[in-house]
This record gives C-alpha cells, structure tokens and sequence, in this order.
C-alpha cells in the first residue's frame, strides 16, 4: 500500500520491535511484503523489514500507447521509448472482452468499437490485441528497453452486453466460467450486486454519480458489477492481477475505480505481490472529478495515485479557449498543480488527454495538431505529477475501431498512416521527455510571460524552457538561470559532439538570453546540452 494505515502499522512494527526479528522465516517468491498480516508480530516484522520499499517508484515518463497491439508495443520499446527515456508505457485492458458479433440498435454501425476491450469476459490473456503469448513477449522486449509496463485493470465490472469473446468464450451476463486464474474460478450470479439486492435504483443503473451507494453497487453503462466487497470476488481479482505482475507488470492503471471505492481497492491492493523488481506495483486510479466528498479524486489519494482528469481541463482551457480566437492564454499556467486546485502532483499520473478524453471535449487531442504536441511538451517541463505522453489510433466517430483485421484484431501500428498518432516519436516530445529527465526535481523558478500566449521558466541551475501559444513568432529576452554559453535547442534539434543538429541559444554572462520563439513552438535548453 502506498501510504495505507496498514503499511504504516507494518513499519511501526518493523521499528519498534525488531528484537522480535527471528532467523528462518522465508517469505514468499514474490515479496510477502503485500500479503494481510495474520502472524505472529515476529512474522509481521519480517514481512515489513523484507519489503525492499513501502511505496512504489517513480515511474518516469510513460508512454499510453492506448490499443496498440503488443508486438507494436515491444516494437516501439525497443526502437523509440527505451531509446528516447521513458520510464514506462500503460497499456490497454489485456484481459480477454467481448467480441461483438452484431451491431447494437439504433445508428450503431461499428462492429467492433474501442470499447469492447473494457468488458471482461476471463482472466486468460487472449484479447484484440494478441495472445496471452505475444503480451509475455511484449512485456519481456520492453522490460529489456529499460521500459516497465502498467496495465490498464478493469476490476469493477464484466460484459454488459453480447455472448462471444476474443478468446472464444460463449458466455451468458453474470455467469462467466472458467475464469483462467486461481484454480479456475468463477463468477455467478451471486457475485455481482444486481443479485445480492446492493443496489439501490430503480432501474439497477447509476442514475445518480453523486449517490455513494449507486456509484459503488449499480452497473455503470450497464456493465456487470462485480462484488468486490467480498472474499472471494477479491480473491480473484487480486489473482488476475499477481498473474500480471508475475510476467513483470510493474502496477495498474485502475480502471473506474470510483466505482470499486476505497475499500475495496484497499483491501485488493494489499493481496497483490510486489513486482519483479521487489517495489509495490503502480496503483494509479481513475477517478473523474465532480463527485462529492468521498467519491472526489482527492479522497482516492489515500489508496493510491490518481488520473489527471480535472489537470486536462485546466490544460485545454489555458492552449485553447473560448471562441473566436481559441488561443486560451498560457500565462495563466503561472499557477498550475495543488495551487490551481488540482490533487498534488506526487499523487497524479498527469497528461494532455487520455482515451476518454479525447473523444469527451474534456481535453485537447491530436486533431489539434501542433497546440497539442505544445501542450504535451509543457506538461514535460512542468514538473506536475507522473507525465504519460498518449499516442493512439485517429478516428472520426466516439466509437470508431483501431484499425483491425475482419475479425477486430487490431493490426500493427503504423506511424506512417493517418490511421495512427504518434505523438511519442514526435522528435520534440522527445527532446522534452530527456530535458525532464535531466532537471529531475530541480525548482521551477525565473518565470516569465507577456501576459498572454508566452512563457518561459527554468527548472534550478539544469534546464530553461519557452513555449509560445499564440499566432506569430515572439522575440523575447530572458533570465534562464543557466550559465554563459551556447546551448542546443533539444526540442529541435540534439548535441551531437561538439554541435547541435539544430538551433542553438546564446546565454550571456548574466544569465539572460535573447532568442525568437516561433509561433506555437517551444524552445528548451539544459545545462548538459552545451556546446
Ligand atoms: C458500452 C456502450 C454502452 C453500453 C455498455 C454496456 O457505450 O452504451 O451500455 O457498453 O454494454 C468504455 C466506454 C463505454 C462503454 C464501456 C464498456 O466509454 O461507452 O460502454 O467502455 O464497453 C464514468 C465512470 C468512469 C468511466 C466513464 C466512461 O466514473 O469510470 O464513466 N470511465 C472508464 C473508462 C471508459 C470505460 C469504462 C470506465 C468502463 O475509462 O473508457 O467505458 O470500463 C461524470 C461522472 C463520472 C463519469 C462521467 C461520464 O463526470 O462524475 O463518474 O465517468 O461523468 O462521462
Ligand atoms: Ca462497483
């Protein structure tokens, strides 16, 4: 647990009685680190003093690379995101899903929508984006590239609707068989709260997302809700998890968590082993804004991280707001993170969007162009929270396919169509993801602006950095913070021995540095990129 009362009573306990430190007890493959203590305060002591860190590491940078099937994703770790320094990439729900083999009513006119993947149907890693095989292989190439993998977990719910899976299960709603972990578990009808009387609408959906009771035990969109306040239910959630976390899942972006409520996340996240590398997994969940109280992203910051989704609304409003101009003004970003209102940033998993919000108006998305690889290079240098740069498939309806064989197999990535936007291999998020890197945790200071659409501030003595949001080129002179010297511009351009592939920013001996910002673009120096 990140912070849970129970880890802090574990390490009370590893502290104050490590007299009761015995020799012999062996410990589980995985950690018992995790494990609800039920021991003795001897064991309780050897299980906290084992755990190699009671919180999990920072991730880095990671990279959503949300539908990308997973021979595309080890692709792209071993030729761009290890290469270029990100920490991580999050990936869409592995577990198998529906597999619609009809369309719904109405205009519905898309066979297989993105979303089929957010209905589980089993444990058994066979989905639209390859086989439980190819994800292994996946996980391995990118663990390789110095790039750990967190999944997207769908634990609140199963299918709301059809009959075939992409593994090629027939099932019927609230009965799945053969779950494919933990001696072949099962959910029936008694493991979902529409048969235990839990929920408390009408009509068994939530109606009321303020309603903590219907947020927690009615179906959200119709889905299958799970009884995760139950023993067994998760007993074999935590199963499905520690299978992913054994092929070296490093944690779980924790899908409707709002949902599952902190409990029973709680109570999940303790069961779960730690990862390969000895650390807690990633806990990073989704919780929209709006709820009251308990149900606010902030009150989930207890049980784990949380998803930047009020941040990405802030964001789009300061590079683009109000017609006509819809040039937003990013001097207001002066202020950004828990003093503009938003959950701390040790405690965020912060982006420009992700695959809701891009599609919801809540955000920024790639139809935005060169304001959104802007935004997304500002969120690099800023310092707020776990960045994720996202890259996925175009579309032009809510519910369009990644482009996929007849069947919904999702076909390899190609960057080089229109059918994918890549904005991880765009060379200045690039430049961005090692400037952050670099400058690490070093204090944002010398801030600057004109009051409207230009800024630039640097981050301690290591990196300085300008964005320019508005419509023409803008000349400016500024204090960096950075010694005398030239330096390369590494959102367009690299060191490369003693010059740089593209421009470069004099510093004079004060500090200060006189260069043109081009007109929605940025330029960024660091202390090691000099010339
Ligand atoms: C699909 C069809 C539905 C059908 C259902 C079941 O679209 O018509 O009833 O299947 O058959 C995604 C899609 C859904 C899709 C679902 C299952 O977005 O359209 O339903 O997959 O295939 C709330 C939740 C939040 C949730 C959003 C969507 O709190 O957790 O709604 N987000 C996650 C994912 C989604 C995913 C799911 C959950 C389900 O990121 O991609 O759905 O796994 C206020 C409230 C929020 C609320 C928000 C809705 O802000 O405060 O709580 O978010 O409104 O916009
Ligand atoms: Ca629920």
């Amino acid at each position: 647990m990140q912070h849970s009362p129970r880890r802090r009573l574990l390490r009370r306990c590893a502290l104050v009685s490590t007299v009761a430190m015995t020799v012999g007890l062996s410990l589980g493959a995985n950690g018992a680190g995790a494990q609800p203590s039920t021991g003795t305060a001897a064991s309780v002591t050897a299980q906290a003093a084992a755990a190699p860190e009671l919180s999990s590491p920072d991730p880095g940078v990671m990279a959503n690379l949300f539908e990308w099937n997973w021979n595309s994703v080890g692709k792209e770790c071993t030729d761009v995101l290890g290469p270029a320094g990100y920490g991580g990439v999050q990936v869409a729900p592995p577990q198998d899903s529906l597999r619609r083999t009809k369309l719904g009513d109405g205009n519905d006119s898309i066979l297989h929508p993105w979303w089929e993947v957010y209905q589980p149907v089993d444990y058994k890693l066979t989905s639209r984006m390859g086989s439980e095989a190819e994800f292994k292989a996946m996980v391995k190439t990118c663990r390789q590239a110095g790039v750990k993998v967190y999944v997207d977990a769908v634990i609140n719910h199963m299918t709301g609707q059809g009959d075939t899976s992409y593994g090629g299960r027939t099932y019927q709603r609230y009965a799945y068989s053969d779950l494919g972990v933990d001696h072949n578990a099962s959910y029936a009808n008694s493991d979902f709260h529409k048969y235990s009387g839990d929920c408390t609408s009408t009509t068994g959906a939530i109606d009321d997302f303020n309603n903590l009771a219907q947020v927690r035990n009615c179906e959200l969109v119709g889905l299958s809700d799970l009884r995760t306040d139950t023993a067994k239910v998760r007993k074999t959630l935590a199963a499905y998890l520690n299978k992913l976390l054994g092929y070296g899942v490093s944690g779980f972006r924790v899908d409707a968590a709002k949902h599952v409520g902190q409990p029973d996340l709680d109570a999940i996240y303790n069961r779960l082993h730690n990862t390969v590398d000895g650390t807690r997994p990633l806990w990073a969940l989704e919780v929209f804004g709006g709820g009251p109280g308990i149900l606010s992203p902030q009150a989930f910051t207890t049980s784990g991280k949380v998803l930047g989704l009020d941040g990405v609304k802030q964001i789009r409003d300061a590079f683009k707001s109000y017609p006509d101009a819809h040039l937003g003004s990013i001097a207001t970003l002066k202020v950004f993170g828990a003093d503009s209102g938003l959950t701390a940033g040790s405690k965020t998993v912060s982006f420009v969007q992700n695959h809701d919000t891009e599609r919801n108006g809540d955000a920024l998305n790639y139809k935005d162009g060169a304001r959104n690889l802007l935004a997304t290079q500002w969120l690099l240098a800023s310092g707020y929270g776990t960045p994720q740069v996202y890259a996925a498939f175009t579309f032009s309806t809510n519910d369009d396919s990644p482009p996929t064989t007849a069947d919904g197999m999702i076909t390899d990535t190609d960057c080089t169509t229109s059918a994918w936007s890549c904005t991880d291999r765009n060379a200045g998020v690039i430049g961005m993801v090692g400037w952050h890197n670099y400058v690490g945790k070093a204090k944002q200071q010398n801030w600057w602006d004109d009051g409207q659409n230009v800024i630039a501030f640097g981050r301690g003595a290591k990196g300085w950095v300008a964005f320019n949001n508005g419509p023409a080129a803008k000349k400016i002179t500024v204090q960096t913070g950075l010694s005398a010297g030239t330096y390369c511009d590494v959102v367009h351009g690299k060191k490369s021995g003693g010059s740089c592939t593209g421009p470069t920013v004099e510093v004079k001996d004060n500090g200060k540095a006189t260069l043109t910002v081009r007109a929605t673009g940025a330029v960024a120096i660091r202390a090691n990129a000099r010339l």
